[in-house]
Parts: C-alpha cells; sequence; structure tokens
C-alpha cells in the first residue's frame, strides 16, 4: 500500500520551497504527500515584496478532520511554522497521530548563514526544542543547530576552514542527539568553510552507527528551497527503507546536480534550484519506488 506522510509546511507561490519541494519530492519516491500547510504565500520571505495569509488557525480543524476520518500516517514532517502557537498545535497533531512506528522527522527551520528569519522569536526556539524532543530525525543547518543549543551565531561564520566547521558541526551533533533530542538521528546541512579553499559542502549524519560526511562540490551559492528538498528526500528515503546515511548521500548529490544547472542557468537565489527535471533521478530504475529495502 501507498505510505503516507503529512507534511506541515507553507505553501509559496514562488521560492521552490517547503511544500513545492516537498510534493513533487515525496510523489516520485512513491509516498503520498498530505500537505497541511501552515501558511499560503505569494513567495517565500525572501522576495522584496510578498503577502503571507497565515493558517495557524486551520491547524487543529486538520487534526479534528483527519482525527475523525480516522486516517494514519507513516511519517510526519514538519518545516516552516509561523509562529510558536503553530507548534503548539503540531504538538497537539502530534499526540493524535505520532504512534509507535511513525517515522517523524523535524525540519527546525528558523535561520541560515549566521542570520535568522523574520519568524524568528525565543519562543519559537523554546517551543521548537520541544518539538525535537518528540523526532526521530532532525536537519537543522549550523545556524539552527546553534539556536538550539545557545550557541553564538557568530562562532562558526568565522571558521575559516572546512575542516573546523566539520569539527565544530560534530561536536554540535553529538550535543544536539543527548541535549535536544531524545537519540534522534542528527543531520547538520550545509556546512562549508567561510574562506575555504577546499571548494566542497558538507552534510554531518550522527547516528547509532556514528558519524558520517557527504562532500559534494560547493558552487559558493546558496538557493531558497535547498534545504526543504534535502530533508523531502531523507523522509521519502527513509519511509522507503533506506538508511539515513545513505539518504543523506543520496541527497547531497541530487542537489548537486540541481544547485549546477541554477548556477550555469544564473538563476536568481530567491527562485530556487533547478530540481524538476532531475526527480526521475531519485528512483534510479524503481529500485525505491519499489520499497525493496
Ligand atoms: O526554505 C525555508 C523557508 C520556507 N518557507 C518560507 C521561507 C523560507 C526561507 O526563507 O521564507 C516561507
Amino acid at each position: 500500500m501507498t505510505k503516507k506522510a503529512a507534511v506541515i509546511n507553507d505553501l509559496s507561490g514562488f521560492g521552490k520551497c517547503s511544500l513545492t519541494a516537498a510534493i513533487p519530492v515525496l510523489s516520485v519516491l512513491g509516498i503520498q504527500c498530505c500537505p497541511l500547510p501552515t501558511a499560503v504565500l505569494t513567495g517565500q520571505t525572501g522576495y522584496s515584496y510578498y503577502h503571507c495569509n497565515d493558517l495557524t488557525e486551520m491547524m487543529p480543524r486538520y487534526t479534528d478532520a483527519w482525527a475523525k476520518n480516522e486516517v494514519s500516517f507513516d511519517a510526519i514532517y514538519s518545516g516552516y511554522m509561523t509562529g510558536p502557537k503553530q507548534i503548539r498545535y503540531l504538538l497537539d497533531f502530534l499526540s493524535v497521530f505520532q504512534k509507535e512506528d511513525t517515522f517523524f522527522l523535524a525540519d527546525p527551520v528558523m535561520g541560515d548563514e549566521g542570520r535568522v528569519y523574520g519568524m524568528y522569536s525565543l519562543e519559537l526556539l523554546s517551543e521548537m526544542r520541544t518539538l525535537c524532543k518528540r523526532a526521530n530525525l532532525i536537519t537543522p543547518n549550523l545556524t539552527e543547530a546553534c539556536l538550539l543549543l545557545n550557541e553564538d551565531l557568530t562562532v562558526f561564520v568565522k571558521l575559516e576552514t572546512l575542516g573546523e566547521q566539520l569539527s565544530y558541526a560534530e561536536k554540535l551533533a553529538y550535543a544536539l542527539r543527548s541535549r535536544v533530542t531524545e537519540g534522534a538521528d542528527i543531520v547538520i546541512t550545509g556546512i562549508h568553510g567561510s574562506q575555504t579553499a577546499e571548494p566542497l559542502i558538507c552534510n554531518l549524519a550522527l547516528t547509532e552507527t556514528g558519524v558520517h560526511i557527504s562532500r559534494t562540490p560547493y558552487l559558493k551559492q546558496g538557493y531558497s528551497g535547498t534545504g526543504d528538498l534535502f530533508a523531502s528526500i531523507l523522509c521519502g528515503l527513509r519511509l522507503n527503507g533506506v538508511s539515513t546515511n545513505e539518504s543523506v548521500d543520496t541527497a547531497a548529490s541530487f542537489l548537486y546536480r540541481c544547485i549546477s544547472d541554477a548556477v550555469s542557468e544564473n538563476i536568481p537565489k530567491n527562485d530556487g534550484v533547478c530540481f524538476e527535471k532531475h526527480l526521475g533521478e531519485l528512483i534510479k530504475g524503481g529500485l525505491y519506488y519499489d520499497q525493496k529495502h
């Protein structure tokens, strides 16, 4: 039977992020994506002009209707939340739909490259920590990892080499695993030294087998939605029985191809990467679709 994932994230008309990343990725991996939109935006918040229609008060109605219809989910995957109240509603949602064998991926979206997003507040951070305690996998970038651990955001951006940032990320991953989660898998995304001679971008996974690092060429461009594509691939592949480490490698190499195209096509960073024509590469001849793992 087709597996189902409830995806709690926003719907942005432009930016190829959040639900517009999650729906195609999960679908190509053979998983039904059931969207619970946290907000509808004309475009992601990096654009100079956007309007946002907040759907906070719709959230308990989703929980209510889906519970009454007795639906269930193989996975729950959360991303961009407009404020702390949304996370409290999400915790209510989890108390109904998160069962023993439900895979819960929390992407603690709060900022990037040492800066916080506009919706960030200390109250949101505190609720995000509560959410991470319920997760099987969390996918913070370095900024979000630091926020979750109360680390100074100005420290990692000054670490010049990739090696220094990787050692720092490893330390953060162990701290996240024991202090912020209840032993969840941790994947710290988008690690690159600030002045590195080695143009590589890494993702560091900490699982029960230890530390695993993916390394792909760094094209020195950050694009909207790459973290969401990454987490969506992890969610889909993990549901299809692929290990966290292998999922990280697949996601990293997929993103490298999408980012390369965006760079050669001179796509503005707010518009996101060219992922559409690469989607088919995620299913490698039906291997994941057939859920053979
Ligand atoms: O990709 C993270 C994200 C998701 N949703 C919205 C955003 C952002 C990042 O800026 O603005 C609306």
